[in-house]
C-alpha cells in the first residue's frame, strides 16, 4: 500500500486539492481530493494530465553562471556579490525583483521581505500586475481594503450569475462545472455571458451580450442608472454603509442615461440588455463574476469599480449567494496580494504610503531599512532596464519574455541588463536564455507550502517527489542570497517557520484595522502545520472554519467604515483600429495550455486538443484579406507580428481576432502574440491591455507546406514556419517553407538529421506537383514520417500518430502511410476534443450522425467522453447543436 498525499493543483486560482499515490507501475496517480471544499473531488483536463508533466526532461538540474555549471555555494556568492555591488554603487533602486503568482506563499513572503524590508526598494513587481491589478485597485477604492467577499458557495446559492470577460468553462472549469450543476438543480437560475466572443462559457447561458470590446463600463453605468429609475436601492444599506452615490449616479446617468443609450453605445441588441437589467432588477442573490476581459484593460480599475457599484447600490454585498466576484488566475495570485509583492504594497496587506504601517513592519522585521516608496510597476519597470536605470534584475517563476506586452521591448532590456538572474525549473524558456544566471527551482510535486485561492481559501502544497537534480525550494534561494548580503532575519531552517512568522505578522497591531489576518495559525509546530486542513482567511481566534464571507456587517476597510461608491466616465480602448491596422486583437487561454506552456506543452493529453498556434478570425475578415480555412495568416501590429494557422469563426465578431497567449519560441517560429500587443496600462493599476490591439493580417503564402511526425530529434532550418506539438511517445510538427527544395530527400535528410542509420526510409515524391512523402520504419515500428505539398491540405494527422503506437506496422499500413489515407474514416479520430479519454472530432461526429446519439450523456455512455472531468462538455453539446442545426 503506498501513502497518500494531499496536495493542490498547480495550475488556476480554483484551488483544486489533489490526492497523490504511486501507481504501482513508477508513475502517479492523481485524482481530485473529495474532501477539499474547492472541488470536492473533481478536476479538470489540466488537473487530470499532471501526471504527465513530471519528467525530467528540460529540467534545469543544476545552477549555471554564464553558462557552466556551478555548486550552489559559487551561484549564491556571485548573486549577493553583484546585487550588493550594484546597491553599493547605485542605491538600492538600481535592482529589482520580479516574480509570481506561481510562488508559494512563503516563497513569495521571503522575496518581499527581502527587497522591501532589507534592500529597501520598492522594485519588486510581480506577474499578477498583468493579472489581478485592477481588482486589487477597484477593491482598494471601493473597500478601502484588497478583500474578495464572497465565496464558491455562492455560485451555488445565487438566481442570477453574471460572467463578464470571463472563460471560466476552459479557465476555470472546475467552478464552471460547479455552475453547471447549480443550475441543474435550480433551473430558475440564470446565467448571463457578457463577452465580445462566443465562448465555450456560453454552453449554459440563458443570455450571451458580445458587447463591443472595452465597453463595460457603459454597460455597468447603464444598469446603474436603470436601477435607479426602477428605485431598486437598498437604502438602509446605502444610507448606513456607502458614500458617493451622488456622484457615481450623475456620472452614469449622465454616459448612459437610458437602456437605450447603453445598447447602442455596447453595439448590444436593446431587447438582450433590457433582459439582462430586469434580471438583475427582480433577482435578489446576484454574483458577478469577473476577470481578464475586464481586468486587463487600459480602464480597467473603474470597469471594476463600475461592477462593485451595482451591488452596493442594491446591497448585494457579504451575503449568500451575492457579491462582487474578482476570480484570480494563477493558484498563488491571492496570496501574492496577502504578502504585498505588488510594487505598491506592503506586506499582509498594509500600505507603503502610511507611515504606521512602514513603522510596524520595520519594528517586526527589526530593519530601518523599510522602503518608503512604491516601486516600478511591470511595464515601467522592464522600461527601467532596458534604459540602465535599473542593473541588476532578478527574475522568479514568470516567463516575461513571453507573457509581458510589447515583448521585444521587453526581450531587448534583457538583453541590455548588466546582471540577470532567472530561477526556473525549465533550462530552456524564452527569458532563461538571457540570464546570466539561472537557479533550479523545485518544481510542482517537489516543493512544499501554501497558496491561497480565489475564495481565499489556504491550502497546503506537499512535495512528494525527490527534487530535479539540485534544485531547491525559491524560499531558501532567497534566503541564502539574503544571509550572504549580510541581511538578518532570514535564518529559515523549514518552510513552517516562516508561514509561522507572517501569520504573525498578520496579527501584529492588527486589532480589527486590517482585513488579512491569520494571526490563529501562528506558531503552528511544523506537524501541525504539515496536516493543516484548507482554510479561509481571515482566522482569528481559533475559528476552525475561517471565514466565507466579509462584508456581511457592512463595515468596511476604509477611514469612515463605509464603502465607496467610484464615479466613472467610460474610456475607450487605449489604441483604437485604423485603416493601417483595422481589426481589434483580443487575446486569452485555450482549454489544455497553462502560459507559457513550460508544463502543459508536455503532456500529449493536453496537446491534442489545440497543436498549433491560431488565430481565430470572422470569415468577411478572413475573405477580404484573403485568408483561408486551414492556411497561414500573419497578423501584425505597430509592435510586431506573428504567423500562425487561421481558423474562421463566426463565434468571432466582425472586425475582431483572437489569438492564444502561450506559443512561444520553444514551441513555434514565430507565434508569441505579446510581440504585438500594445503596452497601453490602467492609469491607476499600471495593468497592460492585453485584449486591446490594432492589428492587420494578410496570407501567408509559404511555398510548400508539410507536417513531420516523429521520435527524432530534428534541425527546423529549412522552414520557415513550424510549430510543435507532444504527442504520445512522438513529437508532431506543422511545417512550412518558403523556398522550393530542388531534392526533396535532402531536405527530408536535413530535417532529420539525426534519423539513425538502421532506420529504412521509404520515399515518394512528385517534384513537378511539390509532392513529398517520406516514412522511416525502425524494427517494424514506425519512427517518423514526413508530409510535403503544395498547400495546405495535407493528409490527416491524427490517424497517423496512432500507428506510432503500433509495436509492428503491417505491410497494408505502410502502403497506406505512403498513400496518406487512412484505410477507412473511422481510422481517423480527428482532433482531441476530450482529454482524459482521448477521443476526437470525427469519432463523436460519427457517433452524432451515425449512432444518432442526441445528448452529452448519452455519448458518455457510448465512449465515455465527457465522463470524467467534463472540461469538454461545452464543446461536445455545441457538436450536437451544430449538427442538429445542419440536419434540420
Ligand atoms: N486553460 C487555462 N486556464 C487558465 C490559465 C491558462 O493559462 N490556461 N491561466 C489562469 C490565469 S493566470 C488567469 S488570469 C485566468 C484568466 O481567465 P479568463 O479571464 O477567463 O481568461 P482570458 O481568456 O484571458 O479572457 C477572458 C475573456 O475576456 C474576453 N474579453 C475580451 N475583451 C473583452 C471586453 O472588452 N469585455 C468583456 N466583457 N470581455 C472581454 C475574452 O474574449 C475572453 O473570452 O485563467 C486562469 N486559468
Ligand atoms: N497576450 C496576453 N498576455 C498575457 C495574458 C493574456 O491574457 N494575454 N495574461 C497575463 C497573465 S493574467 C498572466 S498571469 C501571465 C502569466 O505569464 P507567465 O508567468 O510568464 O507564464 P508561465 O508560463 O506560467 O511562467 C511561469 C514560469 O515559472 C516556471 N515555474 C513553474 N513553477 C515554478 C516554481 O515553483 N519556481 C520557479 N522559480 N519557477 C517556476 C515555469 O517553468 C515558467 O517558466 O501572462 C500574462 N500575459
Ligand atoms: S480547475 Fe483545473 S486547473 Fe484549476 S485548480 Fe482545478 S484542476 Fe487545477
Ligand atoms: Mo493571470
Amino acid at each position: 500500500m503506498s501513502e497518500t498525499i494531499n496536495t493542490t493543483c498547480p495550475y488556476c486560482g480554483v484551488g483544486c486539492g489533489l490526492l497523490v499515490e504511486q501507481d504501482g507501475d513508477g508513475g502517479w496517480l492523481i485524482q481530485g481530493d473529495p474532501d477539499h471544499p474547492s472541488n470536492q473531488g473533481r478536476l479538470c483536463s489540466k488537473g487530470t494530465a499532471l501526471n504527465e508533466t513530471l519528467d525530467l526532461d528540460g529540467r534545469l538540474l543544476s545552477p549555471l553562471v554564464d553558462g557552466i555549471q556551478v555548486d550552489w555555494d559559487q551561484a549564491i556568492e556571485r548573486v549577493a556579490k553583484r546585487f550588493r555591488q550594484v546597491i553599493d554603487e547605485h542605491g538600492p533602486d538600481a535592482v529589482a525583483f520580479y516574480v509570481s503568482g506561481q510562488l508559494l506563499t512563503e516563497d513569495y513572503y521571503v522575496a518581499n521581505k527581502l527587497m522591501k524590508g532589507f534592500i529597501g526598494s520598492g522594485n519588486i513587481d510581480t506577474n499578477s500586475r498583468l493579472c489581478m491589478s485592477s481588482s486589487v485597485a477597484g477593491h482598494k477604492r471601493a473597500f478601502g481594503s484588497d478583500t474578495v467577499p464572497g465565496c464558491y458557495e455562492d455560485f451555488e446559492q445565487a438566481e442570477l450569475i453574471v460572467l463578464t470577460g470571463s472563460n471560466t468553462a476552459w479557465c476555470h472549469p472546475v467552478l464552471y462545472r460547479r455552475i453547471v450543476k447549480a443550475k441543474e438543480n435550480n433551473p430558475a437560475l440564470k446565467v448571463v455571458v457578457i463577452d465580445p466572443r462566443e465562448t465555450a462559457s456560453c454552453e449554459i447561458a440563458d443570455l450571451h451580450l458580445p458587447l463591443k470590446p472595452g465597453s463595460d463600463s457603459l454597460l455597468f453605468n447603464g444598469l446603474l442608472s436603470f436601477l435607479d429609475s426602477h428605485d431598486a436601492k437598498a437604502h438602509d444599506f446605502v444610507a448606513t454603509h456607502t458614500e458617493g452615490l451622488e456622484e457615481a449616479l450623475k456620472l452614469a446617468r449622465w454616459y448612459a442615461p437610458t437602456a437605450r443609450a447603453a445598447a447602442e453605445q455596447c453595439g448590444l441588441p436593446l431587447d438582450d440588455l433590457l433582459t439582462l437589467f430586469h434580471w438583475f432588477l427582480q433577482k435578489q442573490r446576484v454574483v458577478t463574476l469577473y476577470s481578464q476581459g475586464i481586468n486587463q484593460t487600459s480602464s480597467g480599475t473603474d470597469k471594476v469599480n463600475s461592477i462593485i457599484n451595482c451591488h452596493l447600490y442594491t446591497g448585494r454585498i457579504g451575503q449568500p449567494g451575492m457579491g462582487p466576484f474578482s476570480i484570480t488566475g494563477q493558484p498563488n495570485a491571492m496570496g501574492g496580494r496577502e504578502v504585498g509583492a505588488l510594487s505598491n504594497q506592503l506586506a499582509c496587506h498594509m500600505d507603503i504610503e502610511n507611515r504606521d504601517h512602514r513603522s510596524l513592519l520595520g519594528r517586526f522585521w527589526q530593519s530601518d531599512s523599510v522602503t518608503e516608496k512604491p516601486g516600478l510597476k511591470a511595464v515601467d519597470l522592464y522600461r527601467a532596464v532596458e534604459s540602465g536605470e535599473i542593473k541588476a534584475l532578478w527574475v522568479m517563476a514568470t516567463n516575461p519574455a513571453v507573457s509581458m506586452p510589447d515583448a521585444n521591448q521587453v526581450r531587448r532590456a534583457l538583453e541590455k541588463c548588466e546582471f540577470l538572474v532567472v530561477s526556473d525549473c525549465m533550462a530552456e524558456t524564452d527569458t532563461a536564455r538571457y540570464a546570466d544566471v539561472l537557479l533550479p527551482a523545485q518544481g510542482w510535486g517537489e516543493k512544499s507550502g501554501t497558496v491561497t485561492s480565489s475564495e481565499r481559501t489556504i491550502s497546503r502544497q506537499h512535495g512528494f517527489l525527490r527534487s530535479a537534480g539540485e534544485a531547491k525550494p525559491d524560499w531558501w534561494i532567497l534566503s541564502q542570497v539574503a544571509q550572504r548580503m549580510g541581511y538578518q532575519g532570514f535564518d529559515y531552517g523549514a518552510v513552517a517557520q516562516i508561514f509561522s512568522e507572517y501569520a504573525e505578522l498578520s496579527g501584529f497591531e492588527n486589532g480589527g484595522r486590517r482585513d488579512f489576518d491569520i494571526s490563529a495559525l501562528a506558531g503552528l509546530d511544523a506537524e501541525s502545520y504539515d496536516r493543516l486542513k484548507p482554510i479561509q482567511w481571515p482566522v482569528v481566534n481559533g475559528q476552525a472554519k475561517g471565514t466565507p464571507r466579509l462584508f456581511s456587517d457592512g463595515r468596511f476597510y476604509t477611514p469612515s467604515g463605509r464603502a465607496q461608491f467610484v464615479a466613472v466616465t467610460p474610456k475607450p480602448p487605449g489604441n483604437t483600429p485604423s485603416e493601417t491596422y483595422p481589426l481589434a486583437l483580443n487575446t486569452g487561454r485555450v482549454r489544455d495550455q497553462w502560459h507559457t506552456m513550460t508544463r502543459t506543452g508536455k503532456s500529449p493529453r493536453l496537446s491534442g486538443h489545440d497543436n498549433e498556434p491560431f488565430a481565430e478570425i470572422h470569415p468577411q475578415d478572413a475573405d477580404v484579406s484573403h485568408v483561408v480555412e486551414g492556411g497561414l495568416v500573419r497578423v501584425s501590429s505597430r509592435w510586431g507580428d506573428v504567423v500562425v494557422r487561421a481558423r474562421l469563426s463566426e463565434r468571432q465578431q466582425l472586425g475582431q481576432i483572437f489569438v492564444p497567449m502561450h506559443w512561444n519560441d520553444q514551441f513555434a517560429s514565430n507565434a508569441t502574440v505579446d510581440c504585438l500587443v500594445n503596452p497601453a496600462l490602467d492609469p491607476i493599476s499600471g495593468q497592460p491591455e492585453f485584449k486591446h490591439t490594432p492589428v492587420a493580417i494578410e496570407a501567408y503564402k509559404p511555398t510548400w507546406y508539410g507536417f513531420l511526425l516523429t521520435r527524432e530529434k530534428v534541425m527546423l532550418e529549412d522552414a520557415t514556419y513550424w510549430a510543435k506539438a507532444k504527442r504520445d511517445g512522438l513529437w508532431h510538427f506543422e511545417l512550412a517553407g518558403e523556398s522550393a527544395a530542388e531534392d526533396w530527400s535532402a531536405l527530408a535528410r536535413n530535417l532529420l538529421s539525426s534519423a539513425s542509420d538502421t532506420s529504412q526510409w521509404a520515399e515518394m515524391m512528385d517534384s513537378a506537383g511539390g509532392q513529398y512523402r517520406g516514412v522511416s520504419v525502425n524494427d517494424g515500428q514506425l519512427q517518423s514520417c514526413l508530409f510535403i505539398g503544395p498547400d495546405h491540405d495535407l493528409p490527416k494527422r491524427d490517424w497517423l500518430v496512432q500507428l506510432f503506437a503500433k509495436k509492428h506496422l503491417s505491410r497494408q499500413e505502410r502502403l497506406r502511410l505512403l498513400a496518406g489515407a487512412p484505410m477507412n474514416a473511422q481510422e481517423d479520430a480527428g482532433k482531441t476534443v476530450c482529454a482524459c479519454f482521448g477521443v476526437g472530432l470525427n469519432t463523436l461526429v460519427s457517433a452524432i450522425e451515425d449512432q444518432g446519439l442526441q445528448s452529452a450523456q448519452a455519448i458518455g455512455e457510448k465512449l465515455k467522453a465527457g465522463t470524467n472531468c467534463g472540461s469538454c462538455l461545452s464543446e461536445i453539446n455545441r457538436l450536437i447543436k451544430e449538427r442538429h442545426a445542419q440536419t434540420a
